[in-house]
């Protein structure tokens, strides 16, 4: 079983503590819905959240050779719920940020930032909301505990890969193995619209789920494919294709990590709400809802 080992949880923490934790230079600030902001923006401390304090290494140094030492803390006494954390590159570097409630502690790593950029974090217990910075791409590690129940392993997951959309994980904390989720949002609106598990210990990965119908047809057989060229139809020599099976079900499996476009060959008479899926593939990442739903634009029925 994997531990950490609280290096930055202090004595007697209690549950409704909350002490967020930044390595190196950028600034940190946290704010809550009221727009208060506690943290270090452009060289001045601010406490403006009702309780919150600032502190800072007393070894700090702003010389490169030296940063480990640049950490940077943020206390709550009473945790809250409406927290959202915000990093501000002010220069290239690679930070990491951990968050020790009262009942769990969240550590994201090796997040690369560059002068001007933002990533935005909000965390709870067994969940993690990550906003990066636009079109930036690198990979990143994840750890999440609930160290109040030593039953369950800590949640490790290294070589995540950035992606532009809102991302998500949620841990179910169960003794044999925890279940972990990864949501996205793809178009911005603040509803998580793509569902997926993820399996840390996986080294493939999938796309996989249904197709849905609004008759009685049979839904079997249908032709779907990965358009690698990104050319609307299907090079079947060049392409990998499956069919759906009996319950409808289809899978690619064993993919790496990267970009896809998922379409669909719609047979005659159907027309498809949704035709295809642009979707990034992160790892050990099994999409859950990658659903073509399709109805008959005639009454001639195949079934
Ligand atoms: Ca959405
Ligand atoms: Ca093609």
């Amino acid at each position: 079983m994997l531990t950490h080992q609280n290096l930055w949880l202090p004595a007697g923490f209690s549950d409704s503590e909350l002490l967020y934790t930044f390595s190196w230079i950028s600034d940190f600030i946290v704010r809550d819905s009221q727009w208060n902001k506690t943290g270090f923006q452009n060289g001045d401390i601010f406490e403006e959240i009702p309780g919150s304090q600032v502190l800072i290494s007393l070894n700090a140094s702003w010389n490169d050779e030296q940063r480990e030492n640049n950490w940077k803390q943020i206390y709550f006494p009473e945790g809250r719920d409406d927290l959202t954390l915000e990093v501000d590159g002010n220069l290239d570097e690679s930070y990491t940020l951990m968050i020790a409630g009262g009942n769990y502690y969240n550590e994201i790593a090796s997040v690369e930032i560059h002068e001007g950029e933002k990533d935005i974090f909000h965390s709870q217990n067994g969940e993690m909301i990550l906003d990066f910075d636009d079109h930036k791409s690198w990979e990143y590690t994840i750890i999440m505990d609930d160290f109040r129940k030593p039953e369950v392993e800590t949640v490790v997951l290294n070589n995540m890969q950035s992606t532009w959309y809102i991302q998500k994980y949620s841990i179910d904390w169960i003794e044999e193995g925890n279940s972990v989720s990864y949501a996205l949002d793809t178009n911005d609106d603040g509803v998580f619209d793509m569902h997926s598990s993820l399996d840390s210990e996986s080294d493939v990965w999938n796309i996989s789920w249904y197709l849905t119908w609004n008759t009685n047809a049979k839904m079997a057989g249908w032709k779907m494919y990965l358009d690698i060229n990104n050319n609307g139809t299907l090079e079947e020599n060049e392409e990998p294709f499956v069919v759906t099976d009996k319950e409808w079900y289809y899978a690619f499996t064993d993919l790496k990590t990267g970009n896809y476009t998922l379409s669909i060959i719609p047979h005659t008479n159907w027309n498809f709400t949704q035709k295809s899926y642009d979707v990034f593939v992160n790892k050990g990442q099994n999409f859950q809802n990658l659903n073509f739903s399709a109805e008959k634009t005639n009454g001639k029925s195949k079934k």
